[in-house]
């Protein structure tokens, strides 16, 4: 039973449900494998114009002349704004999403090279580019400051002049976690191991750049921003609040996004630009960046430097946890932070282990580079929490001698333990993480590769395994704990189901990629029995969808998704008022399932859910049943889902040539409930594939004087099918109990617990070498320093 387009109408392999059925193809790509995908930059408006914009050439340094005549002459301009110009109208700076502010155009002074400077909007995109030559700035060079380590210095120059009374590079300072209890647990050790790590810079590079198309309209004084952006809804209220269009007047519409990973959640200036040049011309306004602008100037990630020190009996029982991390924020500040949390969710570093003292202090600072700590695939720095906490553990083990699968073991949260408070206060809702371990550990045949791996090594051969065993946050929520720009951390859900019995689902959250259309289909179908196919979902417009904050930190199953399934139960409630009239029987006396209400004890006696609908639009209702059949919901979460994981990998590392080969990587996932299980392993698939990218290969460094040394493919490198393995993939089932459905989400899991996986494997590789640690990106040179005692060159 399958309609044309491979969409399933009907489950009888899956006991007729929806959730969690193998086979349901996504609806989505109906469009995608054809190419009629529609992305920003394919979207031409009747008399568009396009935008490029000039950036800085220099890290640090002070603008002392602009001179825009030469370009304002080309034949084909319209308009050259610069950072002077945006200040005469207030909009030179506009707030990050955590509670910073980013210069539009730079007006005194450059802090990152590809900084925005002025742009330029002509006829055609050539014609703008070629007009952005014509400008003249001139520059006086300050010293830049690029190392973490001396941002804090007394004689380092002072990047954020620009806030008043601001005399050093400090972005903020955060702790949390029992420093005293801590140092207790410390002195009562048999066994202290401390170790630096860092986590490089990686950049999220989706496939599409960012882009914008801003279209003023003078006469409704409506905006229409269509854009690259993974939530819609907050970028409208920002848009409000910056341009000064009310926002019963702003549009924003994000239609297919080509991947997201983090880089779609913040404000580029590039937006705001094309807003303002189309509030200033009356016309439709083109943005599209190119890769080395997405590559130089967007969201950046991690960028921690970190020092850890753990604490153990000699019997490998963890008795403490510190981590003192060093943060690079960049010039501005552009993560999206929850206000309680400035290191973002890094507070679960104490990972998956019962670990009695835990403190982390963390210092972040100010350096002449993009805007950094925003966001790749990494709910939040949780990626760095887990790689510094099963790199610390996995030192641990070799210290302790101990098989680092036993040293898990020992101290591994228990499952009767939860709900589990961590030391830094947050609740993990459910997992059995001795179960997820196991099956991981069973499908690597974990035991027979030990004793390959020992009869190798006899044999002069380097082969590695790596285990992490890692606990994602995802879901953020509730609005009293989370909350971006006094915004909160709820998400709308509306639910209408026609008379013919078909319905629309509208969402607040935006799929880059991830199948949103067949997923939600699904969990609609599930809970009011229309076939997925006859579901639409419609999302990422604000005009047509409800409030909620968007999709980033795997959060649009845990929240959105259980916005959709209590819409629809809401729908269902309505729906058994009608249907007991109907029936002519008291709402109790029925039932529900598959689809229909059945009078309880007379299953002859049911109607089905299109009857119903039909019966809303037309038919006589009960006393104070209104017509039709449609709801709306608002969901704030009690508390964020706690996703799972136990992964292994397996690597040969080339003697000769240090040349790190991934030969298996098993990763068994728990998300609770899967919705649809081929989704779920296609996220899982494109995260590993990201985490062995950054454990490999991954990384933007910056030369003394702040240049970027990444701007293209051909300097960062990202993973392609020739450097990964074929997955090996696995699942345990714990359903969140605070989930109406028990899902939590699964978007992120597999690049938050792959690096350490990868690092511990070629770590493990090198053990004969008296290797303990080594810093990502692995590449053959780190990888051959550190086979010859050398430590690696300081990023
Ligand atoms: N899913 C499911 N059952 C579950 C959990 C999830 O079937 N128990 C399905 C969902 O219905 C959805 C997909 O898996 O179709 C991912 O769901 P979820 O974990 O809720 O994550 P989001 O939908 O909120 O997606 C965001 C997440 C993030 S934050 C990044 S970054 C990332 C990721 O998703 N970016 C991606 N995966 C991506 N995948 C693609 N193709 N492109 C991106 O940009
Ligand atoms: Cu942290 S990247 Mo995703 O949350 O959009």
């Amino acid at each position: 039973m399958t309609a044309a387009d491979g969409v399933p109408t009907a489950f009888p392999d899956n006991d007729g449900k929806p959730v969690g059925h193998g086979r349901m193809l996504r609806k989505e790509d109906r469009r995608f494998i054809r190419g009629r995908g529609r992305f920003v930059d394919d979207r031409q408006l009747p008399g568009m114009l396009y935008l490029a914009i000039l950036r800085s050439p220099l890290a640090h340094a002070r603008i002392t002349r602009v001179d825009t005549l030469a370009a304002e002459a080309h034949p084909k301009v319209k308009l050259v704004m610069t950072g002077a110009d945006l200040a005469a109208r207030n909009l030179a700076w506009m707030p990050t999403l955590s509670h910073d502010v980013q210069a539009v155009l730079a007006t005194d002074k450059v802090r990152f090279q590809g900084q925005e400077v002025a742009f330029v909007v002509a006829e055609d995109r050539y014609s703008a580019r070629d007009a952005l030559e014509l400008i003249d700035i001139d520059y006086e060079e300050l010293p830049a400051v690029v190392d973490v380590r001396t941002a804090l210095a007394s004689d380092a120059p002072v990047i954020r002049t620009d806030l008043e009374g601001k005399a050093d590079n400090l972005c903020f300072e955060w702790e949390t976690g029992d420093a005293v209890a801590t140092d207790a647990a410390f002195a009562a050790a048999d066994v202290v191991v401390l170790q630096d790590m860092v986590y490089p810079r990686v950049h999220p590079a989706p496939l599409e750049t960012c882009g914008a198309i801003a279209d003023y309209d003078a006469i409704d004084e409506k905006l229409t921003i269509w854009s690259t952006t993974q939530a819609p809804h907050l970028h409208r209220t920002l848009y409000a609040l910056f341009s000064g269009v009310p926002e019963h007047k702003i549009r924003v519409v994000s239609p297919d996004i080509g991947g997201g990973f983090g880089n779609k959640v913040p404000i580029y200036p590039g937006y705001l630009c094309a807003i303002t040049a189309s509030v200033v011309l009356g016309k439709p306004v083109k943005w599209t960046e190119d890769r080395s602008e997405n590559l130089t100037s967007t969201a950046f990630a991690r960028d921690y430097v970190m020092r850890g020190e753990i604490a153990a009996t000699r019997d490998g029982r963890i008795l403490g946890l510190r981590s003192t991390v060093l943060a690079d924020h960049g010039a501005f500040n552009g993560m999206a932070t929850p206000t309680k949390y400035p290191g973002g969710f890094y507070g679960v570093f104490t990972g998956s282990y019962d670990i009695e003292a835990a403190y982390c202090r963390m210092t972040a600072v100010h350096t002449n580079k993009a805007p950094g700590g925003v966001a790749y695939a990494c709910s939040f720095r949780i990626t760095e929490a887990v790689y510094f906490v099963e790199r610390m553990v996995d030192r641990l083990a070799a210290e302790l001698d101990l098989d680092p699968v036993e040293l898990r073991r020992r101290n591994l949260i228990r499952p009767d333990q939860f709900p589990y408070r961590t030391r830094t206060g947050w609740v993990y809702d459910s997992g059995d993480y001795p179960a997820t371990l196991a099956e991981a550990l069973r499908i690597a045949g974990y035991d027979d590769l030990r004793r390959e791996q020992a009869q190798r090594r006899a044999r002069g051969e380097l082969m590695g395994i790596g285990v992490s065993v890692f606990t994602e946050a995802v879901g953020a929520g509730p609005r009293a704990d989370m909350d971006i720009f006094g915004l909160g951390m709820a998400d709308g859900c509306e639910l209408r189901i026609h008379p013919t019995g078909k319905a629309v689902v509208r969402l607040s959250v935006q799929t880059q990629g991830q199948g949103h259309e067949t997923t939600f289909a699904q969990i609609v179908a599930e809970e009011i029995g229309i076939p997925p196919a006859d579901i639409e979902v419609v999302h990422g417009d604000t005009d047509q969808t409800p409030f909620g904050m968007g999709t980033y930190g795997s959060r649009s199953t845990p929240v959105s998704g259980a916005a959709a399934v209590l819409v629809t139960r809401k729908v269902r409630d309505k729906a058994r008022l009608i249907a007991a009239g109907m029936l002519e029987v008291a709402p109790t006396d029925l039932e529900w399932g598959r689809g229909a209400f059945r009078v309880a004890g007379d299953p002859a006696k049911s109607v089905a859910i299109a009857e119903i609908a039909r019966h809303a639009y037309g038919g006589s209702l009960p006393p104070g049943v209104d017509g039709g059949l449609e709801a709306q919901v608002t969901y704030d979460p009690a508390n964020l889902t706690f996703p799972n994981g136990a992964y292994i990998c397996v690597v040969d590392v080339d003697p000769g040539t240090a040349v790190v080969k991934v030969r298996r990587f098993v990763a068994v996932d728990d998300c609770g409930t899967r919705i649809n299980p081929m989704i779920v392993e296609g996220q899982v698939h494109g995260g590993l594939t990201d985490g062995v990218g950054m454990a490999l290969m991954e990384m933007i460094s910056f030369d003394e004087e702040g240049n970027c040394l990444g701007a293209s493919l051909m300097d960062y490198l990202l993973p392609t099918a020739v450097e990964v393995p074929d997955w090996e993939t696995g699942y345990t089932v714990t359903p969140s109990p605070h989930h109406p459905i028990g899902a939590k989400g699964i978007g992120e899991s597999a690049t938050v617990g792959s690096p350490p996986a990868v690092v511990n494997a070629v770590v493990d590789a090198l053990k004969p070498f008296g290797v303990r640690h080594a810093d990502m990106p692995l590449t053959p040179s780190r990888v051959w320093d550190a086979m010859s005692g050398r430590a690696a060159p300081p990023i």
